[in-house]
């Protein structure tokens, strides 16, 4: 038997790894809801509503995984589908652009669709066709076990789904719950080269005012059905650091006019609530008090200008 000295020896010689995953799939499987659940805090945007993240988010897990250093650069994506418009198509190409750069491929389904088809759904089915051409290891991850009522259903769907394709692993999970991550960290690490891609302390590569747009941004999903969340862009216009408070400034953009009057609501009631939660999640993000100004502007038919939507999609990335 090894004595604790030897195993330790054992474990610090062993190289560590490092690589890209990329999260891909539908919308609104839970691929933002898994990123932070994997990193140990929300970096990425959720939404009950698909269509949610609009552009390729990285986040960096560096980790143990029974004892071994483990790097592992995640990197969220906006849903997989077939486009409705051309914001939909820009979201699509910038999805289909972060599969080439991962080393492997994290395929997220819904674990509640698979065990009503009993299979892959066809939908899901076009995203394995397109991974597969890609030459990586693709894990299938899926998602949302805990909907699963009943777990006896979930052994033959899985089974058929095994069938479907030469997976390098297939994991259960609840991005919710946080059931399945360390297993699924385990099975990644197995697929990664030897060596390490980043400095310690590295999580992200976008600067403090993207994830303040996107918090805003969150905010008014949270508060708006329909058609109105999919119009609606966020530009940071405004950045003064006072010391001890933070002055920002956000631009709220919407497709259509009608839309306008919804964000505001009744006496301007609808705003104040999503400016208030919004104020909330910046203050607990960048830990600082924030005097936080919105402000509502109607960019016409944006969803369907190719420049306009390329730019809006990447607003908070702007200096
Ligand atoms: N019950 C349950 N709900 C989940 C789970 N994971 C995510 N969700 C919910 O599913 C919804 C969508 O989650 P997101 O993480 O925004 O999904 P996404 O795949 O990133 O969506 P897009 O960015 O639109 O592609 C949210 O309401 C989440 O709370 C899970 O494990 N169980
Ligand atoms: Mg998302």
């Amino acid at each position: 038997m090894a004595t604790p000295r030897s195993s330790e020896k054992r474990r610090a010689a062993v190289p560590p790894r490092a690589g890209r995953c990329v999260i891909a799939g539908r919308p609104n499987v839970g691929k933002s809801t898994l990123l932070n659940a994997l990193l140990g805090q929300k970096l990425s945007i959720v939404a009950s509503k698909p269509g949610t993240t609009r552009s390729v988010l990285l986040g960096v897990l560096d980790t143990n995984v029974e004892g071994c250093r483990t790097q592992i650069a995640f990197l969220d994506t906006p849903g997989l589908e077939a486009p409705r418009s051309v914001l939909g198509r820009v979201l699509v190409e910038e999805a289909q652009g972060a599969l080439e750069q991962g080393d492997l491929l994290l395929l997220l389904v819904d674990a509640t669709s698979v065990v009503r088809k009993q299979g892959l759904p066809t939908e899901d089915e076009r995203i394995l066709a397109l991974a597969k051409t890609l030459g990586k290891p693709i894990v299938l991850g899926l998602n949302k076990v805990d909907k699963v009522k009943d777990k006896r259903q979930m052994l033959p769907a899985l089974e058929k789904v095994a069938a479907s394709h030469a997976w390098a692993a297939i994991v259960p999970l609840s991005a919710l719950r946080g059931v399945g991550l360390e297993g699924l960290v385990a099975e990644i690490r197995t697929l990664l080269p030897e060596g390490l891609l980043y400095e310690e302390d590295v999580l992200t590569d976008r600067p403090e005012r993207f994830f303040v747009a996107e918090r805003v941004r969150e905010a008014v999903l949270a508060h708006t059905r329909e058609e109105v969340p999919h119009g609606v862009a966020v530009q940071v216009d405004e950045w003064v650091d006072e010391g001890s408070l933070l002055r920002i400034g956000v631009t709220i953009i919407v497709a259509r006019d009608s839309h306008k009057g919804i964000l505001i609501g009744a006496r301007g009631s609808m705003l104040k609530q999503i400016g208030q939660d919004a104020r909330l999640a910046i203050e607990e993000l960048l830990e600082k008090k924030v005097f936080l100004r919105t402000f509502v502007k109607v960019m016409a038919g944006w969803t369907e200008d190719a420049e306009k939507v390329r730019r809006l999609t990447r607003e908070g990335d702007l200096p």
